[in-house]
């Protein structure tokens, strides 16, 4: 299997459902890297200790973390299940950008954004990043300015993850403008 078919795979795994290979993360997201290497091998993949360092160091937008001791692996971030990664709140820039698509739109522009099924709304730092993940899906796409800076202000706090996604619980439609 390719890095970038087992990085899918261990976005799944991290953020969503260890179960698929039998395996539980703590109350911080680690997952015990021998456990997972041994439950992805009984999933009918093939994957080693060199392969898994591999796929977290080149991976483009540095979506897992080693354990200091390298034993634990954890995704920095696109949870759904509920764990809690040590995010530290921090300051926000005065705008951040959100990128969607246009299906989306007459919703978001009643809700706001919401974080649906991840433990969080994700922002990003500048467009080009935003048009990213707004490419990922089908449709026109969409980028939002969010007045985070207002939003601070106003008492919402903000999370940097430790890949450069800005985190937040919602944004009400007030701080979003369409650009
Ligand atoms: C939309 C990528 C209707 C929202 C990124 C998005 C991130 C609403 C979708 C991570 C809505 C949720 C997350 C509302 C929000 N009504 N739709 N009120 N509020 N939405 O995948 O932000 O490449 O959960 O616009 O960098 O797309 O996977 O969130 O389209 O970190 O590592 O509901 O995914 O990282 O979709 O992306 P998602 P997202 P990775």
């Amino acid at each position: 299997m390719q890095d970038k078919q087992l990085s899918k795979f261990l976005s799944l795994i991290l953020r969503h459902k260890p179960e698929t290979v039998g395996i539980t993360l703590d109350e911080h997201g680690w997952a015990n890297v021998e456990e997972l290497l041994r439950g992805i091998r009984q999933s009918g993949r093939s994957i080693d200790y060199p392969t898994l360092e591999r796929i977290v160091a080149e991976n483009d937008k540095q979506r897992f973390a080693f354990s200091p001791d390298g034993k634990k692996i954890r995704a920095n971030q696109g949870h759904s299940v509920n764990v809690d990664v040590e995010l530290k709140p921090m300051e926000p820039p005065e705008v951040l950008y959100h990128g969607t698509v246009e299906k989306n739109k007459a919703s978001i522009e009643v809700q706001g954004l919401i974080k649906g099924t991840r433990l969080y709304v994700h922002l990003s730092a500048d467009v080009d990043t935003a048009m990213k993940v707004a490419g990922r899906r089908k449709g026109v796409k969409l980028i939002y300015e969010v007045a985070a800076g207002d939003m601070s202000r106003d008492g919402f706090k903000f999370y940097l993850s430790v890949n450069g996604v800005w985190l937040t619980d919602k944004v009400p439609c007030k701080y979003l403008t369409l650009l």
